[in-house]
C-alpha cells in the first residue's frame, strides 16, 4: 500500500544527494517472521550525505494485516533544520494512519517562525489530513509541529490527496534543506548534536512501534532494532538506571 511512498522518496533522493549507503547493524537490515499464519517482514534503508547524516526508512508487509512505512531523515550538524519524520500505517482496512512532519529540533518562538511558518500554506491546503486527533504516545509539542498532517483515512485518500501532499511537503524540505546556512562554531554545532540526540532519546522512549515490532520478531530483536538502529543515539534508560542505582536487595 506504501510502496509508491518508499518509491518516490528513494528517487527524489538519489536524484538531488550523492548517497552512500549506512550500515545497518548486522542481522537489523531485515527481518521475516514465522509466527502464526500471516508471515510479516520488516527490511531498511540506511544512508548518508554531505547535508543529511542519517536518512533511513523501514517497510514492514504483513500483507492485509499491517503494511508500514516508516522514514526519518537527520541533516548533518551543520544544520539547525528540523527532521523529516514519516509515519504510514495501515492495519487491516479500517485502520489507516497516516502522519508526516517536518520535525521541529526546539520549540524557541524564532526557531518555529524560520522552520515552521514557512508549512503553514501546505497545512491549509491539506486541512483535511490535518485532522487534531489526539496523541496517546508522545507530546504533540515535543518534536512535532503545529502543522503536522496527522490523519485517520483510508486507502483512496492515501493514494490520491495524501500522496499529493507528501510529495509537497518533500520539496518543501528538499527548499528549507537548500536555504539552510551552514552553522560555524562548535558550540552551535553541539547544541545540534545534543538536540537530534535527545531526539532520539524520547522517541525511543515513546516508539508506539515496540509491541508491533515484539509480536513480529521477539522482544530481544525489537529491542536491538530501536535502540541499535532507528534509534541509536538514545541511551537505554534500564541501563543508566542500572548503573546509577545500586542493587541493595543482595
Ligand atoms: C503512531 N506509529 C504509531 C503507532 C505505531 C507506529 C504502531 C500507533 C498506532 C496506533 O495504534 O494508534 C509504528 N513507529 C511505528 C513504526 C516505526 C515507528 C513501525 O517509529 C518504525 C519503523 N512516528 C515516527 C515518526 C513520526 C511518527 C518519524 O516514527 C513523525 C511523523 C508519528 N506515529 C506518529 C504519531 C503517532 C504514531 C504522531 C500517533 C501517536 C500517539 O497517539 O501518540
Amino acid at each position: 500500500m506504501y510502496r509508491p511512498f518508499l518509491e518516490y522518496l528513494e528517487k527524489e533522493l538519489f536524484s538531488k544527494f550523492d548517497l552512500r549507503s549506512r550500515p545497518i547493524p548486522a542481522g537489523l537490515e531485515g527481518n521475516v517472521s514465522n509466527r502464526g499464519k500471516n508471515q510479516a517482514t520488516i527490511q531498511s534503508w540506511c544512508y548518508e550525505c554531505a547535508e543529511l547524516r542519517k536518512i533511513r526508512y523501514t517497510y514492514i508487509d504483513a500483507g492485509a494485516s499491517a503494511q508500514v512505512f516508516n522514514s526519518v531523515i537527520y541533516p548533518s550538524y551543520h544544520y539547525d533544520i528540523p527532521l523529516l519524520g514519516i509515519d504510514l500505517l495501515s492495519f487491516g482496512k479500517n485502520k489507516i494512519i497516516v502522519v508526516l512532519d517536518i520535525q521541529p529540533l526546539f520549540q524557541e518562538e524564532s526557531y518555529l517562525t524560520k522552520y515552521i511558518e514557512p508549512m503553514r500554506s501546505l497545512r491549509e491546503k491539506y486541512n483535511d489530513l490535518a485532522q487534531n486527533l489526539e496523541m496517546r504516545f508522545y507530546d504533540a509539542n515535543q518534536y512535532f509541529s503545529k502543522y503536522l498532517l496527522f490523519a485517520k483515512t483510508d486507502p483512496e485518500t492515501v493514494k490520491t490527496r495524501f500522496f499529493e501532499a507528501y510529495q509537497d511537503y518533500i520539496s518543501l524540505y528538499w527548499q528549507m534543506l537548500e536555504q539552510a546556512e551552514m552553522i560555524q562554531t562548535e558550540a552551535e554545532i553541539q547544541k545540534i548534536v545534543k538536540a537530534q540526540k535527545d531526539y532520539d532519546e524520547y522517541s525511543a522512549e515513546r516508539d508506539p512501534a515496540s509491541g508491533l515490532f515484539s509480536s513480529y520478531f521477539g522482544h530481544e530483536w525489537s529491542e536491538k532494532f530501536l535502540y541499535e538502529f532507528l534509534f541509536e543515539d538514545a541511551v537505554k534508560k534500564e541501563d543508566s538506571v542500572k548503573l546509577a542505582v545500586p542493587n541493595t536487595t543482595r
